[in-house]
């Protein structure tokens, strides 16, 4: 039975070592370690061996099972290098033609000024908060001192999913959704970036833009404090010359409320056709935050204020890259797009 073995352990040598190409391996590795190869059927027959010899040849079966299994490994792995080597071949690869073009995207613009406004007030201690695009009637509503039938929601025409949920016309539910989790510590200071929805349409107006507000609670916050913080983001947005103007206005979350211009950027402020001769361009609406907001989300209005700000990324993309129609925003026309 031995000399059988060693036999066999020969001939698959032999056999393998002569192979040339995958599919012939295949059959000799059937043809001795399958089923009923030669190196099994040796096996079989050890039953008949006495108790003395089968400890010796199985661990000499074992030895050559394990021999015949590396050299099949290695010449399969030999075979496989040149079988590709052989479809190389024949493919006739031309290595000196020119690579193919790849066409580099670009960063949006609305992209860009959002990262330019987040990178302004991250520098300023604030965190960067984001929420849910289709939100409930409470958040972006009741939370924010606008009740139903509150003639003020009609401001922003709404889309609506259903009666209780829409798509969220302003980011302000994720301020008060932080504030929520956050009440009663202090200090809030957060800016909320991100995707708006109002039924509106035409050259200034598109139905879904971008919006970045920013709240601050805390105690002694001043309307001095709103006035300083923006104007240090226009200065950093359209340079240190620029100021600001703040009108007195109305949001339904703030009182006093004020709307916030900027000299104007194309005429430095002298008046020109884009700011319509006055030499300001609004920019931002904001105010001192609702001391019912306050109170709603868990804030002790008495001992706590703070302010609040909104405005349109699109808007301010355009006014700093001079596009007059909001709609270019959102055509993805390839030549608009990498002028950025
Ligand atoms: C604006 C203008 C003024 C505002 C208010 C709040 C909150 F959550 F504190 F009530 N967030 N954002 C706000 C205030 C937004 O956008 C034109």
């Amino acid at each position: 039975m031995r000399d059988q073995l060693n036999e066999i352990r020969e001939s698959a040598k032999l056999a393998i070592e002569g192979a040339t190409s995958l599919e012939e391996l295949k059959e000799i590795q059937v043809q001795y370690l399958g089923k009923k190869g030669k190196l099994t059927q040796v096996l079989r027959g050890m039953g008949k061996l006495s108790a003395e010899e089968r400890p010796v040849i199985g661990q000499l079966a074992n030895v050559i099972r394990d021999e015949l299994g590396e050299v099949f490994e290695n010449s399969s792995k030999a075979l496989a290098t040149k079988a590709m080597e052989q479809k190389l071949l024949k493919e006739n690869i031309d290595v000196t033609l020119p690579g193919r073009q790849m066409n580099l995207g670009s960063i949006h613009p609305v992209t860009l000024v959002e990262k330019r406004i987040k990178e302004i007030f991250t520098q300023m201690g604030y965190t960067v908060e984001e929420g849910p695009e289709v939100e409930n009637d409470y958040y972006n509503f009741e939370r924010l001192n606008l009740p139903k039938n509150h003639p003020a929601r009609e401001m922003q025409d709404t889309f609506y999913i259903s009666e209780d949920i829409v798509l969220r016309t302003h980011t302000s539910p994720v301020q008060a959704r932080v504030m929520d989790e956050l009440a009663p510590h202090l200090p809030v200071k957060i800016i909320a970036p991100g995707r708006v929805f109002r039924r509106d349409d035409d050259a200034t107006h598109s139905p879904m833009f971008h919006q970045v507000e920013g709240l601050i609670v805390d105690e002694n916050i001043t309307f001095a404090d709103l006035r300083g913080t923006l104007l240090e983001f226009v200065k950093q947005m359209f340079g240190e010359d620029s100021s600001i103007r703040l009108r007195p206005s109305y949001f339904p979350f703030t009182e006093p409320s004020a709307e916030v211009d900027v000299s104007c950027i194309f005429c430095d402020g002298k008046g020109c056709r884009l700011c319509k001769q006055t030499g300001w361009i609004e920019i931002l609406g904001s105010g001192m935050v609702h001391p019912r907001v306050l109170e709603m989300a868990g804030y002790d209005s008495e001992k706590v204020t703070g302010f609040a700000f909104g405005m349109g990324i699109d808007r301010i993309a355009m006014l700093k890259y001079g596009i007059d129609d909001m709609r270019l925003l959102f055509e993805n026309d390839i030549r608009f797009l990498k002028q950025f």
